[in-house]
């Protein structure tokens, strides 16, 4: 059985008080309100993660993300932070490959494979993202381009490393633009994404892998697109940032 994971995306907001009160709302909200057997994941700026790991020591169904990591071991790279650094202070979920560090920082597939080998290596799970530009999609070619970043960033691994993995389709037109996928558009794209899995490790790991929706997910698409049979949960960008809407995306299961 998949786990079903809904992992917040704080991005570049919220300074440390900011997301204390933010997680000390979501830890309220998740002991007092009836919820059902989902994973959350709160995916921090890397100054929150020693406050807010504290924090969640009693929560057993909350964990704690870090959006990036760097793919070597330790030395000589002014202001990165490496996967040990993120494991020593009880991190358990590394975002890696989201579209903006992609396009912003120039993260490729083979540098993503690294950071991928590196954070598994250190006991973290990786979310790893995915997901095709508008000019991509309208061309068509949004299946073999998806598929191919899982090929070139995950494929290496054997089946045991590859297990661990959780996979999030956000396509690019869809982040931070309003839009969102529609639950066809999402499950089409999560099923092509579990087959071509099951292609290289077999049905039993593709079933396994939990599969998330990215993209302007929010309380009033939640239920709709989580529904859909190959979506397992969602990584959440602004409503992340409302304890309130965020529960109500968590409760959309
Ligand atoms: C969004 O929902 O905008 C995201 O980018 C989530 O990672």
């Amino acid at each position: 059985m998949r786990d079903k994971i809904v992992a917040g995306n704080w991005k570049m907001n919220n300074d440390l008080q900011e997301g204390i009160k933010l997680t000390s709302e979501v830890v309220n909200m998740v002991q007092d309100e009836v919820m059902g057997n989902v994973r959350i994941v709160l995916g921090t700026p890397f100054i929150h993660l020693t406050n807010v790991a504290k924090m969640l020591t009693e929560s057993e169904n909350i964990f704690l993300a870090a959006q990036n990591c760097n793919e070597h071991e330790s030395g000589a790279y002014t202001g990165e932070v490496s996967a040990s650094m993120l494991s020593s202070v009880g991190t358990d979920y590394v975002i890696l490959g989201h579209s903006e560090r992609r396009e912003y920082f120039g993260e490729t597939n083979k540098q993503l494979a690294a950071k991928v080998d590196i954070a598994l290596g250190h006991g973290l799970i990786p979310i790893f993202c995915c997901g095709e530009s508008l000019e991509i999609r309208e061309a068509n070619d949004h299946f073999e381009f998806v598929c191919q970043q899982l090929t070139e960033s995950l494929f290496h691994l054997d089946t045991e490393a590859f297990s661990k993995i959780v996979i999030a389709y956000e396509p690019i037109w869809a982040i931070g633009t309003g839009k969102t996928a529609t639950s066809e558009q999402a499950q089409d794209m999560h099923a092509k994404l579990r087959t071509h899995i099951a292609e290289k490790y077999g049905t039993s790991i593709a079933d396994d892998t939990s599969i998330l929706y990215g993209g302007s997910c929010k309380p009033s698409n939640a239920q709709e697109l989580f529904a859909c049979p190959d979506v397992d949960g969602g990584l959440i960008g602004g409503a992340s940032l409302k304890s309130r809407d965020f529960i109500d995306i968590v409760k959309s299961f």
